[in-house]
Protein backbone atom coordinates (compact mmCIF):
# COMPACT_ATOMS: atom_id res chain seq x y z
CA UNK A 1 0.00 0.00 0.00
CA UNK A 2 1.01 3.31 -1.15
CA UNK A 3 -1.09 5.60 0.18
CA UNK A 4 -0.09 9.40 1.48
CA UNK A 5 -0.70 8.52 5.09
CA UNK A 6 0.39 5.42 4.80
CA UNK A 7 4.30 6.26 3.42
CA UNK A 8 4.34 9.10 5.70
CA UNK A 9 3.94 6.51 8.55
CA UNK A 10 6.40 3.93 7.59
CA UNK A 11 9.09 6.82 6.84
CA UNK A 12 8.65 7.86 10.56
CA UNK A 13 7.19 11.30 9.94
CA UNK A 14 6.26 12.78 13.32
CA UNK A 15 2.19 12.44 13.83
CA UNK A 16 1.57 16.04 13.99
CA UNK A 17 3.67 16.81 10.98
CA UNK A 18 1.98 13.67 9.18
CA UNK A 19 -1.43 15.11 9.92
CA UNK A 20 -0.90 18.65 8.62
CA UNK A 21 0.47 17.36 5.58
CA UNK A 22 -3.13 15.36 5.47
CA UNK A 23 -4.42 18.52 5.52
CA UNK A 24 -2.63 20.65 3.01
CA UNK A 25 -3.05 17.70 0.38
CA UNK A 26 -7.14 17.88 1.35
CA UNK A 27 -7.00 21.69 0.37
CA UNK A 28 -4.67 20.51 -3.15
CA UNK A 29 -7.42 18.16 -4.02
CA UNK A 30 -10.57 20.76 -2.92
CA UNK A 31 -8.24 23.46 -5.46
CA UNK A 32 -7.59 20.70 -8.42
CA UNK A 33 -11.24 20.21 -8.04
CA UNK A 34 -12.05 24.18 -8.50
CA UNK A 35 -9.49 24.76 -11.00
CA UNK A 36 -11.20 21.76 -12.88
CA UNK A 37 -14.58 23.97 -12.73
CA UNK A 38 -12.79 26.79 -15.05
CA UNK A 39 -13.94 29.80 -12.84
CA UNK A 40 -11.21 31.40 -14.03
CA UNK A 41 -12.24 35.30 -13.97
CA UNK A 42 -11.03 38.00 -12.08
CA UNK A 43 -11.73 38.97 -8.43
CA UNK A 44 -11.49 42.64 -9.08
CA UNK A 45 -9.54 42.95 -6.05
CA UNK A 46 -5.86 43.28 -5.55
CA UNK A 47 -3.34 41.46 -3.12
CA UNK A 48 -0.80 43.36 -0.74
CA UNK A 49 1.91 43.33 -4.24
CA UNK A 50 -0.28 45.30 -6.05
CA UNK A 51 -1.08 42.26 -8.31
CA UNK A 52 -4.39 41.66 -10.06
CA UNK A 53 -6.40 38.34 -8.35
CA UNK A 54 -8.11 36.09 -9.58
CA UNK A 55 -11.13 34.81 -8.45
CA UNK A 56 -9.05 31.27 -8.02
CA UNK A 57 -6.43 33.08 -6.09
CA UNK A 58 -9.38 34.37 -3.27
CA UNK A 59 -10.87 30.32 -3.70
CA UNK A 60 -7.58 28.57 -3.35
CA UNK A 61 -6.40 30.77 -0.23
CA UNK A 62 -10.16 30.34 1.78
CA UNK A 63 -9.15 26.35 0.93
CA UNK A 64 -6.03 26.37 2.12
CA UNK A 65 -6.79 28.86 5.07
CA UNK A 66 -9.83 26.36 6.32
CA UNK A 67 -8.22 23.43 6.11
CA UNK A 68 -5.37 24.48 8.05
CA UNK A 69 -7.40 26.67 10.54
CA UNK A 70 -9.46 23.30 10.62
CA UNK A 71 -6.53 21.17 11.52
CA UNK A 72 -6.17 22.78 14.91
CA UNK A 73 -1.96 22.22 14.52
CA UNK A 74 -1.11 25.75 13.40
CA UNK A 75 -0.73 29.24 15.62
CA UNK A 76 0.27 31.01 13.08
CA UNK A 77 -0.43 31.56 9.06
CA UNK A 78 1.12 33.35 6.35
CA UNK A 79 -0.45 33.77 3.07
CA UNK A 80 0.79 35.02 -0.20
CA UNK A 81 -2.62 36.61 -0.96
CA UNK A 82 -2.91 37.98 2.02
CA UNK A 83 -1.82 41.30 3.79
CA UNK A 84 -1.94 40.18 7.24
CA UNK A 85 -0.74 37.17 9.48
CA UNK A 86 -3.31 35.03 10.30
CA UNK A 87 -2.64 34.58 14.60
CA UNK A 88 -4.90 31.94 15.90
CA UNK A 89 -5.88 32.21 19.87
CA UNK A 90 -4.32 30.09 22.47
CA UNK A 91 -4.81 27.19 22.59
CA UNK A 92 -3.30 27.24 19.57
CA UNK A 93 -1.12 24.78 17.66
CA UNK A 94 2.41 24.39 17.22
CA UNK A 95 3.05 25.15 13.29
CA UNK A 96 3.95 28.44 11.44
CA UNK A 97 2.78 27.23 7.52
CA UNK A 98 3.77 30.19 5.16
CA UNK A 99 1.77 29.34 1.46
CA UNK A 100 1.26 30.48 -2.16
CA UNK A 101 -2.23 29.17 -2.87
CA UNK A 102 -2.07 29.46 -6.39
CA UNK A 103 1.73 30.42 -7.99
CA UNK A 104 1.40 31.47 -11.24
CA UNK A 105 -1.95 32.50 -11.64
CA UNK A 106 -1.13 34.65 -14.64
CA UNK A 107 -0.97 31.36 -16.60
CA UNK A 108 -4.41 30.74 -15.35
CA UNK A 109 -6.28 32.10 -19.02
CA UNK A 110 -3.60 30.32 -21.09
CA UNK A 111 -4.51 27.48 -19.70
CA UNK A 112 -0.63 26.54 -18.67
CA UNK A 113 0.63 24.79 -15.55
CA UNK A 114 0.56 26.35 -12.05
CA UNK A 115 0.83 25.03 -8.50
CA UNK A 116 0.55 25.82 -4.56
CA UNK A 117 3.98 26.27 -2.49
CA UNK A 118 4.24 25.22 1.28
CA UNK A 119 6.84 26.11 3.81
CA UNK A 120 6.12 24.76 7.35
CA UNK A 121 8.04 25.65 10.80
CA UNK A 122 7.89 25.12 14.41
CA UNK A 123 6.79 27.80 16.60
CA UNK A 124 4.32 30.50 16.78
CA UNK A 125 6.40 33.41 15.00
CA UNK A 126 7.11 33.75 11.04
CA UNK A 127 9.41 36.70 11.71
CA UNK A 128 13.02 35.92 12.58
CA UNK A 129 12.81 32.16 10.92
CA UNK A 130 15.17 30.73 8.31
CA UNK A 131 14.33 28.33 5.80
CA UNK A 132 16.68 25.91 7.27
CA UNK A 133 14.85 25.49 10.37
CA UNK A 134 12.08 24.26 8.21
CA UNK A 135 10.53 20.78 9.57
CA UNK A 136 8.73 20.08 6.01
CA UNK A 137 7.99 21.67 2.74
CA UNK A 138 5.75 20.67 -0.17
CA UNK A 139 4.26 21.94 -3.20
CA UNK A 140 1.34 21.08 -5.87
CA UNK A 141 1.78 20.79 -9.35
CA UNK A 142 -1.82 21.35 -11.53
CA UNK A 143 -1.14 19.74 -14.90
CA UNK A 144 -2.49 17.42 -16.76
CA UNK A 145 -1.58 15.26 -13.83
CA UNK A 146 -2.01 16.51 -10.52
CA UNK A 147 0.94 15.53 -7.95
CA UNK A 148 2.09 16.39 -4.43
CA UNK A 149 5.90 16.66 -3.85
CA UNK A 150 6.80 16.39 0.03
CA UNK A 151 9.77 16.77 1.76
CA UNK A 152 10.14 16.34 5.61
CA UNK A 153 13.58 17.16 7.25
CA UNK A 154 16.37 14.01 6.67
CA UNK A 155 13.65 12.13 5.29
CA UNK A 156 14.24 13.22 1.38
CA UNK A 157 11.45 14.21 -1.35
CA UNK A 158 8.78 12.35 -2.46
CA UNK A 159 6.24 11.81 -5.17
CA UNK A 160 2.54 11.72 -4.61
CA UNK A 161 0.20 11.54 -7.53
CA UNK A 162 -3.40 11.90 -7.27
CA UNK A 163 -5.56 8.98 -8.85
CA UNK A 164 -9.02 9.28 -9.71
CA UNK A 165 -10.95 8.91 -6.95
CA UNK A 166 -9.01 11.99 -5.48
CA UNK A 167 -6.36 10.09 -3.19
CA UNK A 168 -2.59 10.85 -3.00
CA UNK A 169 -0.92 7.67 -4.00
CA UNK A 170 3.21 7.29 -3.88
CA UNK A 171 5.20 6.69 -7.55
CA UNK A 172 8.71 8.19 -6.53
CA UNK A 173 10.43 8.81 -3.61
CA UNK A 174 14.37 9.96 -3.00
CA UNK A 175 14.58 12.31 -5.62
CA UNK A 176 17.96 13.43 -6.31
CA UNK A 177 19.85 15.79 -8.53
CA UNK A 178 23.08 14.97 -10.69
CA UNK A 179 25.49 17.97 -9.77
CA UNK A 180 26.08 18.96 -13.63
CA UNK A 181 23.27 19.88 -16.34
CA UNK A 182 21.88 20.56 -19.80
CA UNK A 183 18.71 22.24 -18.81
CA UNK A 184 18.73 25.61 -18.37
CA UNK A 185 15.49 27.77 -17.06
CA UNK A 186 16.65 31.41 -17.27
CA UNK A 187 13.73 34.09 -15.45
CA UNK A 188 13.63 37.69 -15.50
CA UNK A 189 15.53 38.05 -19.35
CA UNK A 190 14.40 41.40 -18.71
CA UNK A 191 17.78 42.38 -16.46
CA UNK A 192 20.00 41.23 -19.28
CA UNK A 193 19.29 44.86 -20.91
CA UNK A 194 21.53 46.25 -18.16
CA UNK A 195 23.68 42.94 -16.49
CA UNK A 196 26.13 41.86 -19.46
CA UNK A 197 27.27 39.09 -17.08
CA UNK A 198 23.87 37.46 -16.70
CA UNK A 199 23.23 38.39 -20.62
CA UNK A 200 27.12 36.29 -20.99
CA UNK A 201 26.16 33.40 -18.76
CA UNK A 202 22.65 33.14 -20.82
CA UNK A 203 24.52 33.04 -24.55
CA UNK A 204 26.95 30.34 -22.91
CA UNK A 205 24.29 28.21 -22.10
CA UNK A 206 23.03 28.83 -25.71
CA UNK A 207 26.96 27.98 -26.98
CA UNK A 208 26.93 25.26 -25.10
CA UNK A 209 23.69 23.96 -27.27
CA UNK A 210 21.92 23.26 -23.78
CA UNK A 211 18.08 22.69 -23.31
CA UNK A 212 15.90 25.64 -22.51
CA UNK A 213 13.12 25.15 -20.21
CA UNK A 214 11.38 28.10 -19.26
CA UNK A 215 7.33 27.80 -18.80
CA UNK A 216 7.17 31.29 -16.63
CA UNK A 217 5.40 29.02 -13.75
CA UNK A 218 7.84 28.83 -10.81
CA UNK A 219 6.44 25.52 -10.02
CA UNK A 220 6.06 23.23 -13.14
CA UNK A 221 9.94 25.21 -13.81
CA UNK A 222 11.09 23.73 -10.63
CA UNK A 223 9.65 20.22 -10.85
CA UNK A 224 10.86 20.04 -14.40
CA UNK A 225 14.45 20.19 -12.85
CA UNK A 226 13.54 17.64 -9.90
CA UNK A 227 12.02 14.88 -12.35
CA UNK A 228 14.46 14.86 -14.80
CA UNK A 229 17.44 15.27 -12.00
CA UNK A 230 19.17 18.44 -13.27
CA UNK A 231 18.77 21.89 -14.37
CA UNK A 232 19.25 25.57 -13.37
CA UNK A 233 16.67 28.12 -12.80
CA UNK A 234 17.64 31.91 -12.70
CA UNK A 235 15.70 34.73 -11.48
CA UNK A 236 18.03 37.65 -10.84
CA UNK A 237 17.07 41.21 -9.90
CA UNK A 238 17.01 43.68 -11.71
CA UNK A 239 17.77 47.71 -11.63
CA UNK A 240 13.79 48.35 -10.41
CA UNK A 241 13.86 45.43 -8.15
CA UNK A 242 16.84 44.40 -6.89
CA UNK A 243 15.99 41.71 -5.34
CA UNK A 244 13.47 39.99 -8.26
CA UNK A 245 10.38 39.39 -7.95
CA UNK A 246 9.57 35.92 -6.14
CA UNK A 247 9.38 35.68 -2.19
CA UNK A 248 11.50 34.35 0.19
CA UNK A 249 8.70 33.01 3.06
CA UNK A 250 6.14 31.42 0.06
CA UNK A 251 8.30 30.55 -2.53
CA UNK A 252 11.90 30.51 -2.73
CA UNK A 253 12.27 29.23 0.81
CA UNK A 254 10.21 26.06 0.73
CA UNK A 255 11.83 25.28 -2.89
CA UNK A 256 15.29 25.76 -1.75
CA UNK A 257 14.32 23.51 1.59
CA UNK A 258 12.89 20.63 -1.23
CA UNK A 259 15.98 21.02 -3.04
CA UNK A 260 18.30 20.51 -0.44
CA UNK A 261 16.75 17.30 0.33
CA UNK A 262 17.46 16.35 -3.37
CA UNK A 263 20.94 17.35 -2.90
CA UNK A 264 20.78 20.37 -4.64
CA UNK A 265 20.97 24.02 -3.83
CA UNK A 266 19.54 27.72 -3.90
CA UNK A 267 21.24 30.80 -3.38
CA UNK A 268 20.64 34.60 -4.22
CA UNK A 269 22.41 36.02 -7.31
CA UNK A 270 25.30 36.80 -5.00
CA UNK A 271 26.02 33.42 -3.63
CA UNK A 272 24.17 33.73 -0.33
CA UNK A 273 22.10 30.62 0.86
CA UNK A 274 18.22 30.99 0.64
CA UNK A 275 18.05 28.71 3.79
CA UNK A 276 20.53 30.78 5.89
CA UNK A 277 17.93 33.77 4.90
CA UNK A 278 16.10 35.55 8.05
CA UNK A 279 13.18 36.56 7.24
CA UNK A 280 12.27 40.09 8.04
CA UNK A 281 8.84 40.92 6.61
CA UNK A 282 6.64 37.93 5.46
CA UNK A 283 6.68 39.10 2.03
CA UNK A 284 10.09 40.17 1.10
CA UNK A 285 11.54 39.12 -1.92
CA UNK A 286 14.83 37.65 -3.20
CA UNK A 287 16.91 37.08 -5.96
CA UNK A 288 17.20 32.77 -6.91
CA UNK A 289 19.46 30.53 -8.00
CA UNK A 290 18.09 26.72 -7.74
CA UNK A 291 18.69 23.61 -8.99
CA UNK A 292 22.17 21.32 -9.67
CA UNK A 293 24.70 22.37 -6.69
CA UNK A 294 27.59 22.52 -10.04
CA UNK A 295 25.55 24.66 -12.15
CA UNK A 296 24.53 27.29 -9.13
CA UNK A 297 28.17 27.78 -8.31
CA UNK A 298 28.98 28.42 -11.50
CA UNK A 299 26.39 30.53 -12.47
CA UNK A 300 27.11 32.49 -8.88
CA UNK A 301 30.33 32.90 -10.19
CA UNK A 302 29.79 34.12 -13.60
CA UNK A 303 28.00 36.75 -11.84
CA UNK A 304 30.35 37.75 -9.38
P1 LIG B 1 2.69 35.23 -9.34
O1 LIG B 1 2.97 35.49 -7.88
O2 LIG B 1 2.04 36.38 -10.01
O3 LIG B 1 2.00 33.94 -9.53
O4 LIG B 1 4.14 35.20 -10.01
C1 LIG B 1 5.05 34.21 -9.68
C2 LIG B 1 5.60 33.64 -10.96
C3 LIG B 1 6.47 32.45 -10.75
O5 LIG B 1 5.70 31.29 -10.75
C4 LIG B 1 7.40 32.52 -11.94
O6 LIG B 1 8.62 31.87 -11.74
C5 LIG B 1 7.59 33.98 -12.12
O7 LIG B 1 6.41 34.60 -11.61
C6 LIG B 1 7.77 34.35 -13.56
O8 LIG B 1 8.07 35.67 -13.66
P2 LIG B 1 8.25 36.38 -15.07
O9 LIG B 1 6.88 36.78 -15.49
O10 LIG B 1 9.12 37.54 -14.76
O11 LIG B 1 8.90 35.40 -16.01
Amino acid sequence: MKSFNHTLRVNNVPNDVRSLLYHIARGVKYINFSLRAGNTGEANTSNCSGEDQLKLDVLSDKIIMNELEGSELCALLASEEQDDLVRFPAPRGKFVVAYDPLDGSSLVDANLTIGSIFGIWEGDELVGKKGREMVAAAYAIYGPRVELIVAVKGKGVMVFEMNDVGEFMLTKKDLKLRENSKYFAPGNLRATAINKKYLKLINDYIAEKRTLRYSGGMVPDLHHILQKGEGIFTYPGCEKHPNGKLRLAFECAPFAFIFAEAGGKATTADGQEILDIEITEPHQRTTIFIGSTGEIDRAVEALR
